[in-house]
């Protein structure tokens, strides 16, 4: 595939933009290449500038659920623009998008709109700090919670693209509160409960983790997670921003009937624009100001427009067979991928829930961050150059998840496991 104003492009933004980038994952440098410069995208496919066209597997990062440019969604998104893009004051809209997000998550009363996952969490983190009055917390290695000071360590995404441990930046006073545990070591877990006793505020954690490639939690682990910090009097944050309304209707904690204290979402909820989200019991929330002393503000907070995105994206995802379609399609490509991969002699772990799944070619089951970093590097390279070439869109890193949506069809599934197919045959050889 020739991508000659890709290259031209990037060439120029890399003078203009820090690796020409605004997020690091996107050089393809962990896959020594570089990105294609998209100009369209509908449906599941999206078109480059140089009029290649790609099968998306990415889906902005999972948010756009229903499809690229869905007509029903750029309606309402024209619609609320044309009423103008934000008053920086309160509208109807937030309350309708709050309600059906509300409704979705037993153990939400109360939940606050932000503009980005990063935010989310980060207020998350204080407001748990705040109702609390503790200061140490808990988060896995390989789980990301966006890029705040006191989260970004042992971190997954691009961090852990690009082998960054710990950003450089962030002083040491202020992640010598942030505790590290192995994702799905619950002993570990305990143990750090020993060693700060009455000290851990809250434990976050991604409950299916997305940022490491996909991991699903052992049976027991969050569980653990919940009865621990109940035992404590720590409060459990899942970070649902991946998993939220990609997993099921509501999230993780809906699919496992587990009740967190706080939970933060994004993608899904904005349907593609900026909007995210923290939510969770009355008692709790009620410390946020203005009714409390946790302060959280923002101009874009609750925009309309993405609002407007978000309402009508539930609105379509709440019809009763989305998610039993999201999770077929799923999959029919997990079970292409690994028959492409039995036929060739290529030994793959292939798993998903919903809409969202990842792969690892690795020679043990991976559970945590730290297995998925002996899966093997070389052969994802291979696979991603090889499927990225024929007009596969796939995340270019190890450590993300990949996402499916509603727009996803069977022929669209057919072709990518042939592509794959035919990757791992050349991989064989
Ligand atoms: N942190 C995002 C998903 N893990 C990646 C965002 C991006 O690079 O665009």
């Amino acid at each position: 595939m020739k991508r000659v104003v890709s290259k031209e492009m990037y060439r120029v933004a890399q003078n203009l933009i820090p690796g020409g980038v605004n997020s690091p994952v996107r050089t393809f440098r962990a896959v020594d290449d570089f990105p294609a410069f998209i100009e369209r995208g509908k449906g599941s496919c999206i078109w480059d500038v140089d009029g290649n066209k790609y099968i998306d597997y990415i889906m902005s990062w999972g948010a756009v659920v229903l499809g690229h440019a869905h007509d029903e969604v750029v309606d309402s998104v024209c619609e609320a623009a044309r009423k103008g893009f934000g008053f920086g004051t309160a509208t109807q809209g937030e309350s309708v998008l709050a309600e059906r997000i509300l409704s979705a998550f037993p153990a939400m009363d109360l939940l606050r709109f932000v503009s980005s996952g990063t935010e989310a969490c980060m207020t998350a983190i204080r407001l748990a700090r705040g109702y609390t009055k503790r200061d140490k917390l808990i988060k896995f290695t390989g789980n990301y919670h966006g890029h705040s000071d006191s989260l970004l360590v042992a971190a997954g995404s691009g961090l852990a693209t690009l082998s960054i441990p710990s950003s450089t930046g962030v002083p040491q006073s202020f992640i010598e509160n942030t505790l590290v545990a192995p994702f799905n070591n619950l002993n570990y877990v305990k143990e750090l409960f020993q060693q700060h006793k009455g000290q851990i505020a809250a434990i976050i954690v991604e409950p299916f983790v997305g940022n490491a490639g996909f991991i699903r939690p052992n049976k027991g682990f969050l569980e653990g997670l919940r009865e621990l910090c109940t035992d404590h009097g720590a409060l459990l944050i899942f970070d649902e921003v991946m998993t939220g309304f990609r997993l099921c209707w509501g999230g993780a904690q809906t699919l496992l009937n587990i009740a967190p204290d706080l939970t933060t979402l994004g993608k899904v909820i904005g349907g593609g624009l900026p909007i995210a989200a923290l939510g969770g019991k009355g008692e709790i929330m009620s410390h946020l100001a203005p009714l409390g002393s946790v302060y959280q503000a923002g101009t874009l907070s609750g925009n309309p427009i993405a609002v407007a995105s978000g309402i009508k994206t539930l609105e379509i995802l709440g019809k009763e067979d989305s998610y039993a379609k999201l999770s077929q399609i799923t999959q029919k490509l997990l079970n292409g991928i690994l028959e492409a991969a039995s036929q060739n002699g290529i030994k793959v772990q292939a798993d998903g829930e919903g809409g969202m799944f990842g792969i690892f070619f690795a020679q043990e089951h991976v559970e945590s961050f730290e297995d998925a970093k002996r899966s093997d590097l070389e052969m994802f390279k291979a696979f991603f150059k090889g499927v990225f070439n024929r007009g596969v869109y796939w995340a270019p890193s190890l450590f993300e998840a990949g996402f499916l949506s509603l727009a996803h069809s069977d022929a669209d599934i057919v072709k990518t496991v042939q592509v794959i197919h035919d990757v791992f045959r050349e991989m064989k050889q």
